[in-house]
């Protein structure tokens, strides 16, 4: 395997010559990649005049995390088939000469609107500073060339903000005012927050002086989203409708956990802040996006669809040697439609539809009892690239288990052998990349308890037998949630895609995000099971499972000179 281009310049990118890894087991089937190498946030999602943009954090030069981080650039129709093309902002000036990192999209209205992309740039002396690019012309469809603004940079460390945690501009907002404003991420000691800035004509920009929000012992506030989000509706909103129809959401990464956070809470527009409805704890009853793998999350408005689109980075589990030699490292998610729920408490997340115009082959399985201690393949698919969703009957919730969940750690348990421990109602749930003789897989499952005044369900992704390998991260993660005793029913969907597998228990409202790498499950050797290890049966209500085809990822023919 040759990885060339480590540590070269990076005006030397169209000299590089790429290895692609083609036929690799683990190369995903349907999830986004770049032809090779690092990728790690997505930036600026958009869409602009029929067209799909997607940037992302490249390192063109090898697949480890780099010193001259690039904005690479695809585009799409559907959001599932992808097209990817040259980079669109290079290190280049004083101002982001040693790194471009990550940042968000504002589409200007117009006559012509105009898209403005916000984003880092670590400058000459490792500075953090906000800086400004446009596409050089609109009317190329996919606005492949990016010029940078001339009085970049338009934002520098302000005092109180650490100068190297200054970071990441979210999509701008215009108030009443008709003012913009963006937030930013940022340190000042232990303590993270996220600053507003204002702007009347999106070049020159006022730093507030109180934070938009911010958190004690939490350390960088990276990658900020902050946008509405409908009460009573599914659709999303623009990031800038204010309305007494609308609440406000803002999503933090935290850096010191590498997890994405969000709150639901009030923007006081007079104040310049947002008041979240429950503070952060730094506890498992904080919400979070994705209890699995993902972070650096990033949503736009899709005004083609009326839909609010969330992307977020889904980082390795394997280890830097052996990304190295596969020669790329970091998925995406599927882009996921998110709303708000109708008990305005969380959000709710679900992959987009264009995803199942993959679907293929289809198996059903309807009304079959599961017994305790039962398990059934769904065979007939290709179970290493499926989509599987399932709604599982309950039995009585009555006779089950009582647990005080204040005294443990979701993750704990559910890392605790949790799936092969019988219960009373569960562990019932899949068996995902599972050999045939099952000593390999990855339990997707849950298992349901009886708290104080109600009942609560676990949801476990565990990737413990996942491979025959020891050197993986095989960290397992879980969460609870409130059950509606009344409704005897559990639905779980995932998406399965080689070495990624994206889960979604309760049609939306708790997502897992899984890496693995079997070590036999690989290709035609992988099996997907329905199982049931508690004492009382499930019923598996409805069960679909598709074999899904492979997304289209071209490249243009002139990309980086190759
Ligand atoms: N990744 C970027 C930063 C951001 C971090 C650098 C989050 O801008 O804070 O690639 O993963």
């Amino acid at each position: 395997m040759e990885i060339n281009g480590e540590g070269a310049s990076p005006h030397s990118i169209n000299s590089i010559k790429f290895k692609v890894p083609e036929k690799q087991p683990y190369r995903t089937w349907y999830h986004f990649q770049p032809p090779q190498n690092w990728m790690n946030d997505p930036n600026a999602p958009m869409y602009y005049k029929g067209v799909y943009h997607f940037f992302y954090q490249h390192n063109p030069y090898a697949p480890t995390f780099g010193e001259k981080m690039v904005w690479a650039h695809s585009v799409s129709y559907d959001l599932i088939n992808w097209i990817h093309l040259n980079h669109a902002i290079e290190p280049s000036d004083s101002y982001d000469i040693n790194s471009c990192w990550s940042g968000s999209a504002t589409i200007l209205p117009g006559e012509e609107e105009q898209p403005v992309i916000l984003y880092t740039g670590i400058d000459n002396n490792k500075y953090q500073v906000q800086n400004m690019a446009m596409p050089k012309d609109l009317s190329d469809p996919f606005l492949r060339e990016w010029v940078k603004h001339p009085q970049n940079p338009a934002m520098t460390p302000p005092s109180g903000v650490e100068v190297n945690n200054f970071r990441d501009p979210s999509t701008a907002w215009q108030g009443k005012d008709g003012k913009w404003r963006v937030v930013i991420g940022a340190q000042n000691g232990d303590e993270g927050k996220t600053i507003l800035y204002q702007s009347e004509d999106f070049v020159n920009w006022r730093v507030e002086l109180n934070p938009f929000f911010a958190t004690d012992n939490t350390g960088v506030c990276e990658c900020p989203d902050f946008f509405p989000v409908s009460i009573n509706s599914t659709n999303g909103v623009d990031a800038s409708v204010q309305s007494q129809s609308v609440r406000h959401v803002l999503k933090i990464s935290y850096l010191r956990r590498h997890q994405d956070y969000y709150f639901l809470g009030k923007y006081v527009y007079d104040e310049g802040n947002f008041v979240p409805d429950v503070k952060f704890t730094g506890t498992s009853s904080d919400l979070r996006l994705d209890y699995g793998k993902f972070y650096a999350s990033k949503s736009f408005f899709d005004h083609a669809k009326n839909r609010r689109i969330l992307w977020g980075w889904v980082n390795e589990c394997d280890t830097r040697q052996n990304d190295i030699e596969k020669g790329w490292a970091g998925l995406q998610c599927i882009p996921r439609q998110v709303w708000l729920d109708e008990s305005g408490k969380q959000l709710m997340q679900w992959p987009i539809e264009e995803i199942e115009k993959l679907r293929d082959k289809q198996i059903s399985i309807l009304g079959e009892k599961l017994v305790g201690g039962s398990i059934i393949e769904v065979s007939g698919i290709t179970a290493s690239q499926a989509d599987v969703e399932v709604l599982f009957e309950l039995p009585e919730l009555e006779n089950v288990e009582w647990l005080d969940e204040s005294e443990v750690d979701p993750h704990l348990l559910c890392s605790e052998e949790y799936a092969t421990r019988s219960g009373t109602i569960g562990p019932f749930g899949l068996l995902a990349l599972a050999s045939e003789d099952q000593t390999e897989h990855t339990a997707v499952f849950f298992r349901i308890y009886r708290a104080s005044n109600r009942y609560i369900c676990f949801m476990c992704s565990d990737q413990s037998r996942s491979s025959l390998r020891q050197d993986l991260d095989k960290t397992t993660y879980g969460t609870i949630f409130d059950i509606d005793p009344n409704v005897k029913t559990i639905s779980l969907r995932s998406l399965i895609d080689r070495s990624i597998i994206e889960s979604f228990g309760e049609k939306g409202r708790i997502c897992i995000t899984s890496r693995v790498y079997p070590s036999m499950s690989i290709d035609k050797n992988a099996h997907l099971y329905v199982f049931n290890n508690g004492s009382q049966s499930v019923v598996i209500s409805e069960l679909n499972a598709w074999s899904m085809k492979q997304a289209e990822f071209g490249q243009e023919e002139s990309i980086n000179k190759q």
